[in-house]
């Protein structure tokens, strides 16, 4: 099996792009459940990031028992919703577009002080070797007071990182890879690989 031939197992395009521009680079051959000719809905049935990660990979790595799975569960956590929405990210306000959910966590937040948040990403591996991993990255920032920018996917127009001094949706690819959740994550996961490629 070549060990850097991996499949992502994400509906989400957003999040296949980032997973794309950030392994390829590093040799890594990236394939879709699209490629694969996958398609299952899972039931995220888990409690944390970490649970719905594996719960992703397993079922995917179930149906591709030969191919290396890497799946992601994240969310943005806003402290004084109390983590909310979290692992209900994608749930919550279903169906209804980004531009409107992205408000109405602005507008939860209409009489609160506190404005911090951070993003998590949980990244599972599955099929590499024998063992399951997860690799959790975090990145803090605070929910703007309104969107900008419109780079990137879901509540980036609204997340104001302090590190780039400018929202998620206002930042290029590469500023956004090299200080996110997803990319820190990922960090891990290449560096767990690369130590361990024979
Ligand atoms: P898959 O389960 O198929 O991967 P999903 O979008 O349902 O796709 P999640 O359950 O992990 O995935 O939900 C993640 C949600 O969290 C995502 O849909 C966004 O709303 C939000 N999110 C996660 N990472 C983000 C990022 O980098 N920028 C903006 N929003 C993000």
């Amino acid at each position: 099996m070549d060990k850097k031939e991996v499949v992502i197992a994400t509906t989400n395009q957003g999040k296949l792009k980032e997973f794309k521009r950030m392994l390829e680079p590093l040799g890594f051959k990236v394939s879709s459940l699209a490629d694969e000719k996958v398609e299952i809905d899972v039931e995220e049935t888990g409690k944390t990031f970490e649970e719905n990660s594996l719960i992703k990979a397993c079922c995917i790595h179930a149906k591709l028992p030969n191919k290396i799975i890497i799946a992601d569960d994240s969310g943005l956590e806003v402290h004084a919703l109390g983590g909310f929405p979290g692992i209900y990210s994608a749930r919550f306000m279903e169906g209804q577009p980004y531009p409107l959910k992205r408000q109405a966590i602005i507008d939860r937040l209409k009489d609160k002080e506190d404005r911090s948040a951070n993003f998590t990403s949980a990244i599972s591996l599955i099929g590499f070797d024998e063992e399951e991993h997860v690799f959790v990255g975090k990145t803090f920032g605070f929910i703007a007071n309104e969107s900008s920018g419109d780079s990137g996917f879901g509540y980036d127009p609204i997340f104001f990182s302090p590190d780039l001094q400018k929202t998620f949706g206002q930042a290029s690819p590469e500023e956004k890879d090299s200080v996110s959740h997803r990319g820190r994550a990922l960090k891990q996961l290449e560096e767990y690989i690369k130590a361990h490629l024979d």
